[in-house]
């Protein structure tokens, strides 16, 4: 019988040692020989042609010119860190995988987020949706859990999944564009296949231009299968909570931040593990007893649709923890290797179509991507347990098998690997009956009513956002049969809607409701109230100059920073500014080279001298406008409060002398004293995320 060795959240970094290496010693070849000049080629005379037998060029410009591998096929822009997985307590009730059983283990992970569409340096901001693929180092083999940041998928037959991905990407003749949704051939694909339509609302959401990878949900999309040690079944929804909140950009800071800092959320996620602010994830299920399958007004099977969490609530089962960078980009984040089949003995597939497909695509598309069949060999995708089988040979093999036999049974070899006993793997055993035939279910053929639901979830902002990113991606079609039949669809999700977008894009509203709008809501799928009550993490920045209150500044920081959040001092130039009371404060970035985009909130600092540098420097006062623009909270201290009546907002209610803090549209202004009702008050407005009521409308930004 297999014993479970000892294993705890280090087994993945302890087993990674035995191949990190280090650059040290003296300059060698590949064959370990000892080179003492790398700047210049063998040739015949100082001036004359280069010689073959240089291998020393030879083999430099070889491994260069073979430094690419082929990108994902899809997901090929991601960003990837380690971590732990830690049960709250023991879910043997419903499976025997050990990592979900006992509370003491901790399981090491690695988690690689991504866009979908984009090519390996395409901008992380784009609208898309995300990957959030996790493996699980258990004892028992690797777990990948593969899942997305939207609770459903475009298709529900897996077999489309080409059609679907040649439609969103580039398209062919000319390859543009790159990394974007809004274009022809994926909306004429959405059009004609109905099927898209609730995930196409949830794409025109914000929840396709998340604000970070820290601050986003993670879904299992498929209904999956639990499995005890009776071999009884549930099955189970995954779903991974961040416990920062869940929160996104808005459309016009995504496409600015794509130009600013393409890198923007790979930033985020390397450094906020980098600084020791780990991001967390709660893992919760949601089991539906295997006598409850029909139970539903959709298909379990069907990865169109989601199990609303007012009909069976999502139990928390455990914590992520990501505490850990990669050493090396290439070796661990672009060579990691997910596979849904990868499962662990207690958890195991449903005939959802999609899951089916997925099963066979993931090991075929390594098999090109990694080179060859033995990619499982790879540092980072090896298991922490054992391996022992006698798969042998192939392309880039790294072990040396010892002994004769490599087939079972055998004697010669002792009998060498035996069959496992308890802990092996078993299949679930579901009685199929079926006549052998192409054709979707009719319990899969309801394409519009959870489209509705999950508008009807909305909060007015959201659904604004929702309005506007159709009319912003039908706007770059061309075609205008293909918006017309979109927003045919669209009529069959909600009238109001479809009349909205249509009058947005030159299509004729429709005149009447195809279908009427069911009225049913799941509060669980809006991202309104979905705001933790922290500002921890989040990015505070602070316009300074010359002359600039140096003490308010100084308590602001120390307040905010000991509420967790990270507050950088922006000035015209870099270096230092000399404070009013004649200390020095360090600038931590030129106002040049960032932009509010890249930040959460905007405090603009007192100081006379300082408020009459920044209001006559386009750039601070853009700068605060656009963080207007965009709902961030904005703060404003003794005379920066001034500064905001230059601006081209709304006229706001600010702090007279003395007045104590006014927040008035989500901006706060003090005047006077120790900051500290500003402080409390800004502290409020950043922990909510954004000021979705502000009426932004006329704001040039
Ligand atoms: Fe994937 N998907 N997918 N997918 N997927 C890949 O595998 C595929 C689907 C997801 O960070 C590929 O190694 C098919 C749903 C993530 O490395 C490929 C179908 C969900 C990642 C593939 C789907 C996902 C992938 C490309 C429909 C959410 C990135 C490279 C039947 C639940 C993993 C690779 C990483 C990657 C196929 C549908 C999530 C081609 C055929 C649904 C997060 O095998």
């Amino acid at each position: 019988m297999t014993e479970f060795r000892d294993h705890d959240a280090d087994a993945k970094d302890r087993q990674l040692d035995g191949v990190r290496t280090d650059s040290r010693g003296d300059l060698t070849t590949d064959n370990g020989v000892l080179i003492d000049d790398t700047d210049n080629s063998l040739g015949v005379g100082e001036r004359g042609p280069t010689l073959l037998e240089d291998f020393h060029f030879r083999e430099k410009m070889t491994r260069f010119d073979h430094e690419r591998i082929p990108e994902r096929v899809v997901h090929a822009r991601g960003a990837g860190a380690y971590g732990y997985f830690q049960p709250y307590a023991s879910l043997s009730r419903h499976t025997r995988a050990h990592f979900l059983s006992d509370p003491a283990v901790r399981t090491p992970v690695f988690v690689r987020f991504s866009t979908v569409a984009g090519s390996r340096g395409s901008a992380d901001t784009v609208r898309d949706v995300r990957g959030f693929a996790t493996k699980f180092y258990t004892q028992e083999g690797n777990y990948d859990l593969v899942g997305n940041n939207i609770p459903v998928f475009f298709i529900q037959d897996g077999i489309k999944f080409p059609d679907f991905v040649h439609a969103v990407k580039p398209e062919p003749h000319n390859e543009i564009p790159q990394a974007q949704s809004a274009h022809d051939t994926l909306w004429d694909f959405v059009g004609l296949q109905p099927e898209t339509m609730h995930m196409m609302m949830w794409m025109m959401s914000d929840r396709s231009i998340p604000r970070s990878y820290r601050t986003m949900q993670g879904f299992g999309v498929h209904t999956f299968r639990l499995v005890n040690d009776r071999g009884e079944g549930t099955f189970v929804k995954f779903h991974w909570r961040p416990v920062l909140g869940t929160h996104s950009l808005v459309w016009d800071e995504a496409q600015k931040i794509q130009g600013k800092d393409p890198d923007f959320n790979r930033r985020d996620l390397w450094d906020a593990i980098a600084q020791g602010r780990y991001p967390e994830y709660e893992l919760g299920v949601q089991l539906v007893p295997e006598s409850d399958e029909h139970k539903f007004d959709f298909d379990l099977l069907d990865a169109t649709k989601l199990l609303p969490e007012e009909e069976v609530a999502v139990t928390p089962v455990g914590r992520m923890v990501l505490n850990r960078n990669p050493d090396n980009y290439f070796a661990e984040t672009e060579q990691i290797a997910f596979h849904t089949a990868n499962v662990v003995p207690g958890i195991d597939f449903t005939n959802d179509p999609l899951l089916q497909a997925r099963n066979f695509s993931y090991l075929d598309t390594q098999l090109t991507r990694l080179g060859g069949p033995n990619f499982q060999q790879i540092p980072v995708n090896r298991p922490v347990n054992e391996v022992s089988n006698n798969q042998r040979d192939g392309s880039g093999q790294q072990l040396v098998h010892r002994g004769h036999t490599s087939y079972h049974p055998n004697s010669l070899g002792g009998g060498c690997p035996a069959l496992a006993d308890a802990n092996a793997y078993r299949h679930y055993q579901e009685r199929v009956d079926g006549v052998k035939i192409r054709k979707r279910s009719d319990s899969f053929q309801d394409h519009y009513s959870q489209a509705t639901l999950f508008y009807n979830s909305l909060a007015d902002w959201e659904r604004a956002h929702v309005v506007a990113a159709f009319r912003f991606e039908l706007g770059k079609c061309e075609d205008l049969r293909v918006r017309e039949r979109v927003v045919e669809n669209l009529n069959r999700v909600d009238h109001g809607l479809a009349v909205q977008v249509a009058s947005g894009i030159g299509v004729a509203p429709p005149a009447t409701a195809q279908v009427t709008n069911h009225g049913r809501r799941s509060p669980a799928l809006s991202q309104a109230g979905q705001a933790a009550d922290t500002v921890f993490g989040r990015q505070i920045a602070v316009l300074v100059a010359d002359g600039v209150g140096g003490d308010a500044v100084a308590a602001f920081r120390d307040a905010m920073t000991g509420r967790g959040a990270v507050v950088e001092l922006l000035a015209p130039v870099d270096g230092q500014v000399r404070a009013s009371n004649g200390s020095s404060l360090a600038v931590d970035r030129a106002m040049s080279t960032v932009a509010s985009v890249l930040y959460d909130a905007v405090l603009v600092a007192g100081g006379a001298d300082s408020v009459a540098t920044l209001g006559s420097d386009g750039g601070a006062l853009f700068f605060v406008t656009e963080a207007f623009k965009h709902a961030k909270p904005v703060a404003a201290l003794d005379e920066g409060v001034d500064l905001l009546g230059r601006l081209p907002l709304p006229r706001l209610r600010t702090a007279a002398d003395g007045d104590g803090v006014v927040v008035d549209q989500g901006v706060a202004t003090f005047r006077g004293g120790d900051g500290r009702e500003l402080h409390e008050a800004f502290a409020r407005l950043v922990a909510a995320h954004r000021v979705w009521d502000r009426d932004v409308a006329s704001v040039p930004a």
